[in-house]
């Protein structure tokens, strides 16, 4: 089975085959991590987005890396927080799910996800970190490529909540 790691970082300089953006249902950037990987990925990433005409909470597209050192970018929006019933669980575990489905199906290795969620979107760190490892656990039970997953935490509390769940 596959491992997963959790690192403190940005995600914007991991050499993944694919690393993850915490986008918006638009995918035409936005703040945050996604504002960080469209500024480091350059404009052309753009070009690529606007072809997808958006992309619905939970679900993933998949563009090249541009400039980055990953060769792909898996665009999911994750779920708003809004106090826990509206879906917010299942949308995020989605994000994650498929986000790993399309990286296996392209077939990446190494996939480094940011914290979705967690940042602007304000779901619960701890929660969200719990339903983040268990559906990569999940994932690699079945994968067929995809072995190697990297949390990348960009702060001391993000990591310490993804750290606390790999044990
Ligand atoms: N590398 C890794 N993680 C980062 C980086 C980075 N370079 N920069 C920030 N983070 P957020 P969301 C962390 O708000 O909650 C955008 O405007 C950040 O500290 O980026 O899913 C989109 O367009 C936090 O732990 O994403 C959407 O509109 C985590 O990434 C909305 O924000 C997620 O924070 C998505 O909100």
């Amino acid at each position: 089975m596959g491992q997963i790691k959790v690192i403190k970082g940005d995600i914007t300089k991991v050499k993944a085959d694919a690393i993850v953006n915490a986008a918006n249902t638009t995918l035409m950037g936005g703040g945050g991590v996604d504002g960080a990987i469209h500024r480091a990925a350059g404009p052309a990433l753009y070009g690529a987005c606007e072809k997808f005409h958006g992309c619905p909470t939970g679900e993933a597209r998949i563009t090249g890396g541009f400039n980055l050192p990953a060769k792909f970018i898996i665009h999911t929006p994750g779920p708003v927080w809004h106090g826990g019933n509206s879906n917010e669980d299942q949308l995020l575990a989605n994000s994650y799910h498929n986000s790993l489905t399309l990286a296996d199906q392209h077939l990446c290795e190494t996939v480094a996800f940011p914290s979705i969620s967690t940042g602007v979107y304000a779901f619960p760190l701890e929660r969200a970190a719990e339903i983040a490892i268990k559906t990569i656990k999940k994932f690699l039970l079945t994968a067929q490529i995809v072995n190697e997953v990297t949390m990348v935490c960009f702060d001391e509390k993000t990591f310490a909540a993804y750290q606390q769940q790999i044990y």
